[in-house]
């Protein structure tokens, strides 16, 4: 279960139709387009479902009835089914209110440590635990009705793998309503605030109580591991954590449901390493090209970032940093080019429209300060680029700017370490990322400081060929030790070793 769903069906004339394209079945009916989501998810879990068969619950973010079948669902991927897509649809003011408000206006900033940035409206929660519901209803249909194309139900145990903090509550709401043999696991994308933080929101409570009616439940780190056990601790007083298991047993006061035994485990998600390796050395992915189309000279240095708009990614005051390494360092003037490819994310919510005005505004002033007729300093990549691109600019950069104020875990720095694998290049890593728990390789930044930044780029782009080597191949070892296929095998380790559990794991 995501909010995301890794295919989108839409209506489209013939002419815009793409490769992936597949037609309605009625010659008469509009033509559906069929697009593979992008982003780290459906990279990660469409193999695994494409493999295994089952169901992927998701919000219907296309056309509502573009290629539903008759039981509401829709066979994915497009040129050969291998697993059902159920897709909630939900009314626009539910969307307003569950997504883009409790969700992105509460949850995110509250797991980001950026309190400043809480945006509360009394329609946001009743409209997520309203969502939360309505997807309840749809997991329990399609358990009830079986678990997709090659699945053998009901032999199997069913496996519910609820994915982030779209869903706090899901796990509470199916408690009671699945067969006894089924699982429930959850994996929480982005941190986990400190108990303090967490107390500022009024929903805490239930916010702990809904993830404590899962079996199983993944973050990326150690530390947020933690840092739940102790909010557990110190929010939920009846809840026994025990510490060296990373289990917490909970029975709520009203007592209307059996204990629960939640096992809370850390495993970073990871990207295929070797296949983007292989993909960006692939022919049809050209540094050089690239360099071209955005009129970089062959000397010009290249720094790169690549992020959703999003304040959490802390592109000002990167841009600022950017801007006193020219100031401070004028030999860099007409040799650097900063590319970002940052693109808009989440537009509706009034903190990310004025984020984005304001980095437009601050590339436009170091432009203005520091331009030349040959030679602009920020380019300000707006639209998202394709994954060929992507995996050309990995290669063409000269070093990769992470500066997350903070950040779960930050795939983009693992794709430029397995894109550039064999090659050259640099990390400028936040020492607020995720990722850079499991780097030894990256240049460490506070991104708060931008002094201390602008040195750290300085210092990236002026590595010597066997430093660059060095941190490379130790970064490159992290990129393969925590693989996705690690964090899908930890995943059936954790099932096999549940305490209160035995499954049939998810191991094919
Ligand atoms: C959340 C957490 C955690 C980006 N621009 C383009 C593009 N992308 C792809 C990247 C990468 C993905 O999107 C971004 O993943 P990140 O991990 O860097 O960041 P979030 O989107 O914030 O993800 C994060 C993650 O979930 C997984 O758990 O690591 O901490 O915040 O795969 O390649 N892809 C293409 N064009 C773009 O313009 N093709």
């Amino acid at each position: 279960v995501s909010n995301r769903e890794p295919y989108v069906h839409s209506y489209s004339t013939q002419s815009q139709s793409d490769s992936s394209a597949t037609s309605a079945p009625s010659g008469d009916d509009p033509e559906i387009s069929v697009e593979r989501s992008t982003g780290g998810l459906t990279t990660a879990l469409d193999p695994v479902l494409q493999r295994l068969g089952g169901t992927w619950v998701a919000w219907g973010s296309g056309d509502a009835d573009a290629a539903v079948a008759d039981d509401g669902t829709v066979g994915v991927p497009p040129d050969e089914p291998a697993y059902d897509l159920e897709r909630v649809f939900l009314e626009e003011s539910t969307v307003e209110d569950y997504y883009y408000g409790y969700s992105n206006s509460t949850l995110w900033p509250l797991c980001h440590g950026d309190l400043g940035r809480i945006r509360s409206e009394p329609s946001h929660w009743p409209a997520y635990v309203r969502a939360n519901e309505r997807f309840a209803d749809a997991v329990l249909e399609s358990v009830g009705s079986g678990l997709g194309p090659g699945t053998e139900a009901p032999s199997q145990d069913p496996i519910v793998w609820i994915q982030d903090y779209h869903f706090a509550l899901l796990g509470d709401r199916l408690r009671g309503r699945l067969p006894d043999s089924a699982v429930v696991a959850q994996f929480w994308h982005v941190p986990w605030p400190s108990p303090d933080d967490l107390r500022v929101s009024p929903n805490a409570t239930a916010l702990l109580e809904g993830l404590l009616a899962t079996d199983l439940l993944g973050f990326h780190l150690e530390e947020y591991r933690r840092n739940f056990l102790e909010s557990v601790d110190r929010l939920l007083p009846s809840a026994s954590v025990d510490r060296e298991a990373g289990t917490v047993r909970y029975v709520a006061d009203d007592g209307q449901q059996p204990p629960s035994l939640t096992r809370v485990y850390a495993q970073p998600i990871g990207i295929d390493a070797s296949g983007v390796r292989d993909e960006a050395m692939s022919p049809a992915v050209s540094p050089e090209s690239v360099r071209a189309d955005y009129n970089l000279a062959p000397s010009d240095d290249l720094l790169l970032g690549v992020e959703r708009l999003d304040y959490a990614k802390g592109i000002r005051k990167r841009l600022r940093a950017f801007e006193h390494l020219l100031e401070t360092r004028p030999e860099w003037r007409g040799a650097v080019t900063h590319l970002m490819v940052s693109t808009p994310s989440r537009e509706g919510i009034p903190e990310y429209e004025i984020y984005s005005q304001q980095v437009r505004e601050r590339v436009a002033a170091v432009n203005d300060r520091f331009g030349t007729d040959d030679w602009t300093p920020v380019r300000h990549v707006a639209e998202p680029v394709d994954w060929e691109r992507l995996l050309a600019l990995y290669r063409a950069a000269d070093a990769l700017v992470v500066s997350s104020r903070r950040d779960g875990l930050n795939l983009v720095a693992m794709e430029y370490v397995a894109a550039n694998a064999s090659e050259s290049g640099a990390v400028v890593g936040s020492e607020f990322a995720g990722v850079n728990d499991l780097f030894e390789g990256s240049i460490e930044i506070n991104p708060y400081d931008v002094c201390g930044t602008a040195t750290e780029i300085d210092r990236a782009l002026q590595l010597d060929p066997d430093d660059q080597h060095d941190r490379l191949r130790s970064m490159w070892h992290a990129v393969q030790r925590n693989d996705v296929g690690e964090w899908v095998r930890r995943l059936d380790r954790e099932l096999a070793a549940h305490p209160s559990l035995a499954v049939t794991t998810c191991e094919p």
